[in-house]
């Protein structure tokens, strides 16, 4: 498959997208954000990739949605696009995702990384919610998550009066995995992954589908979730093997099934 705005390669068992709109400090048009999705689902579905990593370039990871097209859009008209679907693809997406930022992480972009399992961020990065300075709010899940990981006080200030975080900061707050050199920081994100893609992959799925079902209900609803993980796991080669492994002393051969 051959994109015009993103960049897909693969490195080890790592799938890599990369927004390539350095024009436009990689905002993204509807065209960038359906093939940044397109690349996602194709990476979950190969065999030869165990993790992926989102990226954009040095100085900005994204600066949010393209203003210049928006600017004339209608409510029916984003519709038509198909622009809300579009960001509900990113949830479906089974294998771990990565975001690797730096630079300007803003509005659409700050969102696309959050709506990644973790983040990697350069010395550099730098998260912000700008929208209301244009006449809107965040749509792509911006103030919901915010608020749910940095708790109401911080969403607020952010969404409301345009409060940009440092990665320091974002570190500080518990909203990035890692802060690492600008030099390389795209490799550290890789290498992160490939730790990743290196484990049982179904474990590795389930694992993530009962963090994420923390997010969405009760305690209750959500130990429920996390049991309904569990137990299926120790139908799979990969439990025996895993399990066999430690007790022999030896590293685990993990088939995926
Ligand atoms: N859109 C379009 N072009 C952009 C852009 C953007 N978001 N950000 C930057 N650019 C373009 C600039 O216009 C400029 O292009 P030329 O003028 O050279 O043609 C070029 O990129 C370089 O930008 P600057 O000259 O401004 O570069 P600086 O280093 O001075 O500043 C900056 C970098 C990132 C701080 C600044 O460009 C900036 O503030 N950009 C706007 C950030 C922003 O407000 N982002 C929020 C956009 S609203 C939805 C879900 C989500 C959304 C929408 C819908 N649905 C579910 C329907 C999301 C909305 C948003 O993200």
């Amino acid at each position: 498959m051959t994109y015009s705005t993103v960049l897909t390669e693969i490195r080890g068992r790592v799938g890599v997208v990369t927004l390539n709109r350095p024009q436009a400090m990689n905002a993204f048009n509807n065209l960038m954000l359906g093939e940044l999705f397109d690349a996602l689902e194709a990476f979950d579905r190969d065999d030869n990739v165990g993790a992926m990593v989102v990226t954009g370039g040095e100085k900005a990871f994204a600066a949010g949605a393209d203003i210049k097209e928006m600017a004339e859009s209608s409510p029916f008209g984003m519709i038509k696009q198909g622009r809300v679907e579009k960001w509900d693809r990113i949830r479906a997406i089974k294998k771990v995702v990565i975001a690797a930022v730096s630079g300007w992480a803003l509005g659409g972009g700050c969102e696309l990384a959050l709506s990644c399992d973790m983040i990697i961020a350069s010395e550099s990065a730098k998260f912000g919610q700008p929208e209301v300075t244009i006449g809107i709010i965040p749509g792509a899940g911006g103030t919901q998550r915010l608020a749910r990981l940095l708790g109401k006080q911080l969403a607020m200030e952010m969404v409301i009066n345009n409060r940009t975080l440092t990665a320091a900061e974002a570190l500080h707050f518990g909203m990035v995995n890692r802060v690492v050199p600008v030099e390389g920081y795209l490799d550290a994100a890789v290498a992160f992954a490939e730790e990743i893609a290196s484990r049982a992959p179904l474990a590795v799925r389930m694992a993530k589908d009962s963090v994420n079902a923390a997010f969405e209900t009760t305690l209750t609803e959500g130990l429920r979730a996390e049991k309904r993980n569990f137990y299926p796991l120790f139908s799979t080669e990969d439990q025996k093997e895993g399990m066999r492994a430690f007790i022999e002393k030896r590293k685990p051969n993990w088939k995926g099934r």
